[in-house]
């Protein structure tokens, strides 16, 4: 990789991300189950049906994946607490083997010279709260401000930071819109309820974290480069439309306390009756803005369709295995605009860049050269972003593991470890000995 550590800040940050149910195995430890669990059954819904049952075993391997991060060099390590895991109904009795683990994990972290960057929610909706309706229901900002309480007074004395929800816009408008992820909705009504109520547990959660005397709190946000596919007023208002839907929604929610015009004009006639009344707690003092930036996003008008009237169209760049255009220059411009126009000096983390390929093991290794290019573009777009005044300090990759990919099941692997799904060897690719070497390992 073309970029070394005294490229970088002194006190910058390099890590990677993994989240609970993709790795940890949800039939250990007697966690509840939830919306993934009954989403996966479904035909169609998950590439073979797959779920997070046995995911990667991380909750039987958790001290070797941690000496993996060290090995490497790593400052850090993000990691998601399961909500189904701590709360197995959503409310009411905590497991306490769950957060036996989570102490482990956290202890682990601290004993290797890990600072742990904990996310409260990376989308296990204990399926007891999905039956009362979830994300949709208007009590779900209680509920998480709940679980928040116990899952801080259990590990918040030790974490680094604390982000509350992780991609709100995939928790909302991709799994209550277009329906790709649990619980699988293509309801307007349920996806603007959604959209706000997310924000809303949000800012319930950073009140909790703010009474129980938290540091170092925020939020990680999904941003997207949108650009029109094409020239034409249409297709600029299609691609607006879009960043108003993805990316400006929810930054502008917290940050200014209100929704874009562009967005309203399709979601205001279905949000909660009084959702301005809620929008001071939403938008309380964040201490920093979590990034996770993956490719662009191309849009044509569709006009001849419901609102947004807009449709996604291949790019012609390089793409991942997933499919996604590799843009480096959309997460350098992405960091500018959010310090040019919104939130200044606040420290910005990327807290997800990666890509998936279909790596294979030869002779014991894994050689992922189009990987050890994506990171050292992506860590070049960071420090270019840096010099241009945005105060971003960590770099944390997706993932550490082939994991769980969601509506993907396990073909994708964006890992810079191999993960053997049968054995559950671990075999790190050459992008973990680059990286590594770039730490000074
Ligand atoms: O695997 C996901 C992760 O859970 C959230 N951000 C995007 C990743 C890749 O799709």
């Amino acid at each position: 990789m073309d970029f070394k550590r005294s490229d970088f800040p002194e006190d910058f940050l390099f890590g990677a991300a993994t989240a609970a149910y993709q790795i940890e195995g949800s039939a250990h430890g007697a966690a509840g189950s939830c919306h993934w669990d009954s989403f996966a059954r479904v035909p169609g819904n998950v590439i073979g049906a797959e779920d997070g049952r046995r995911a990667c075993d991380h909750y039987l391997y958790w001290a070797a994946d941690l000496d993996l991060l060290r090995a490497a060099g790593m400052d850090a390590y993000r990691f998601s607490t399961s909500w189904a895991r701590v709360l197995p109904e959503g409310r009411g009795p905590v497991n306490t083997e769950a957060l036996d683990f989570y102490d482990r994990l956290v202890d682990g972290m601290l004993e290797r010279g890990l600072r742990p960057f904990h996310t409260i929610y990376h989308w296990e909706m204990p399926s007891a709260l999905a039956d009362l309706g979830g994300w949709t229901n208007p009590d779900v900002h209680n509920w998480f401000a709940d679980f928040t309480q116990v899952i801080t007074r259990r590990i918040g004395d030790r974490v680094h930071a604390t982000a509350t929800i992780n991609e709100p816009w995939c928790v909302a408008y991709l799994s209550h819109f277009l329906g790709h992820h649990a619980p699988g909705l293509r309801d307007i009504r349920a996806t603007a309820r959604a959209m706000h109520h997310v924000l809303k547990a949000h800012g319930a959660a950073m009140e909790v974290l703010r009474a129980e005397g938290q540091e170092n709190c925020g939020i990680v946000l999904n941003f997207e480069a949108d650009e029109p596919a094409e020239d034409g007023p249409d297709h600029a208002a299609a691609a607006a439309r879009q960043d108003a839907i993805m990316n400006r929604w929810f930054l502008e929610g917290i940050t200014r306390g209100s929704y874009p015009e562009e967005a309203l004009e399709g979601l205001e006639p279905h949000l909660p009756a009084g959702w301005q009344d809620d929008m001071a707690a939403i938008s309380r003092p964040i201490d920093w803005l979590g990034v996770n930036y993956y490719t662009r996003g191309l849009m044509l008008a569709a006009p001849d369709t419901a609102w947004p009237a807009m449709e996604p169209v291949p790019g012609p760049l390089p793409r991942t295995q997933m499919g996604w255009e590799v843009y480096p220059k959309g997460l350098e411009d992405t960091l500018t605009r959010l310090s040019r126009d919104y939130i200044g000096a606040l420290p910005v983390y990327v807290t997800e860049n990666g890509m998936a390929w279909d790596d294979r093991v030869t002779g014991g290794a894994v050689h992922d050269p189009a990987r050890i290019s994506f990171i050292s573009e992506h860590v070049r777009a960071t420090r270019n972003a840096i010099d241009t005044g945005t105060n971003v300090r960590g770099f944390f990759y997706w993932s550490l593991l082939d994991n769980y990919e969601w509506a993907f099941g396990y073909e994708k692997r964006f890992g810079i470890v191999h993960v053997d799904y049968e054995t559950m060897t671990r075999t790190p690719k050459t992008s973990y000995h680059e990286f590594a070497k770039a730490l000074g390992q």
